[in-house]
């Protein structure tokens, strides 16, 4: 980012930072460019981009609107989530050892036991909101340590600054999934991660209508592997997608500000009911996290778990009965989504050290009218 740049507000950039008018024509808005080949005058005489599999406008244009979001030198663009994940993951060794918290994202587990365990990636899973489950899990061998903050589906908050020390005092990188949090609400990197990974299909681009993944960092060297492999492997999104996302991007604050007070009012709302057990909101003072959260976030997020007192059945029975909430695998779009996280997005995780309670219900609370939620999961829970 320039000068002028660094010092404007989060809105300011969401709007702005990488989407200037374009150039040649004026335009308001980040033209979409199809193009696959541009012009060269003489062999590698070009105008900065050849081919589009290797950098695309439209490309550029988000991956310098989100790098300046979370405050990174550098920011790089992919399919998926999972696309971003393995550009990471794939960055590693035989022998190498990776410690992942021991709730995350059912298909992180999946990339990184399952794909790269059988390549000779080891990997242990830790408690990382607890410093001996921590120290106990690292080695002189690990290189990255995966956190998630707030976790997946527990919502589990971690401190990011106390991690990093840990990773960093064996030599690892800390990277840091910011799905959950969004650049709105957390900056890992100005914590001392590494690596920052953001699944972009869900709050960055807020609409259940584009897939996407990013990687933002500052380090140069890395930065330089990582643009390797993204030309090399080609997990590239289209530049339909990175205007779908640069477009979502321009309300990520007004949108985040609305999740997170609708938020609110469902965890206190399901606090209250007799049919949860235990509601998982880092916004309620009682919650674990709850000062760490206060410390390194600006609010809270958009996403509330809860536990129900009837286990499994009532779980089962009460995501089939919401109205509003729709039940649905993903999150952070304008429509609230409900799930059953054992047997939906943390199917992979079964069996396994992050397996989830079948009692567990995961909420992606929308932009909607906050009573018309309530009344739905009023009928639903009745
Ligand atoms: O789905 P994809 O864009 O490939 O992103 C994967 C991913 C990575 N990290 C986190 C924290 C995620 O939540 C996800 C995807 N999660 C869901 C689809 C879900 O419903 O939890």
């Amino acid at each position: 980012m320039s000068g002028r740049e660094d010092a404007w507000g989060f809105e300011t950039r969401a709007v702005h930072v990488g989407q200037e008018p374009d150039e040649t024509t004026g335009a308001i808005t980040v033209p979409i460019h199809l193009a696959t080949t541009f012009v060269q005058a003489a062999p590698g005489q070009h105008r900065g981009y050849e081919y589009s599999r290797t950098s695309n406008p439209t490309r550029a244009a988000l991956e310098r609107s989100v790098a300046g979001l979370e405050g990174a030198r550098h920011g790089f663009a992919f399919a998926s989530g999972m696309a971003a994940e393995d550009a990471l993951v794939g960055l590693l060794r035989s022998g190498d050892h990776v410690v992942l918290g021991d709730d995350a994202y059912g298909g992180t587990f999946r990339l990184i036991a399952r794909v790269y365990g059988e390549r000779g990636i080891e990997w242990s899973a830790a408690d990382l909101a607890d410093a001996d489950s921590l120290a106990a899990a690292l080695r002189p061998e690990t290189r990255q340590v995966w956190m998630e903050t707030p976790t997946n589906p527990m919502l589990t908050v971690v401190d990011i600054a106390a991690v990093a020390d840990a990773a960093h005092s064996v030599g690892a990188r800390l990277v840091v999934d910011n799905t959950f949090a969004t650049p709105y609400l957390q900056n890992p990197l100005g914590l001392d991660a590494d690596i920052v990974v953001h699944s972009s299909t869900k709050y960055l681009g807020g609409h259940s209508d584009v897939v996407g993944g990013f990687i933002a960092v500052d380090d140069e060297g890395l930065a330089e592997q990582l643009a390797f492999v993204q030309n090399a492997a080609g997990a590239v999104p289209s530049p339909f997608d990175c205007y779908l996302l640069l477009r979502g991007i321009k309300t990520l604050g007004v949108r985040m500000d609305r999740h997170c007070g609708n938020a609110v009012e469902v965890a206190s709302y399901l606090n209250d009911h007799p049919a949860v057990a235990t509601v998982l909101y880092p916004g309620l003072v009682d919650h674990p996290g709850h000062q760490i959260a206060t410390r390194q976030m600006s609010g809270f997020g958009g996403m509330v778990s809860c536990i129900l007192a009837g286990g499994e059945a009532a779980a089962v029975a009460a995501v089939s009965s919401t109205r509003v909430f729709q039940l649905a695998e993903s999150l952070g779009a304008v429509e609230s989504l409900i799930e059953q996280p054992s047997t939906m997005t943390h199917l992979s995780v079964a069996d396994s050290p992050l397996a989830v309670d079948p009692g567990l219900i995961r909420l992606s609370v929308g932009i909607e009218t906050i009573d018309d939620l309530l009344a739905d999961l009023d009928q639903a829970l009745a």
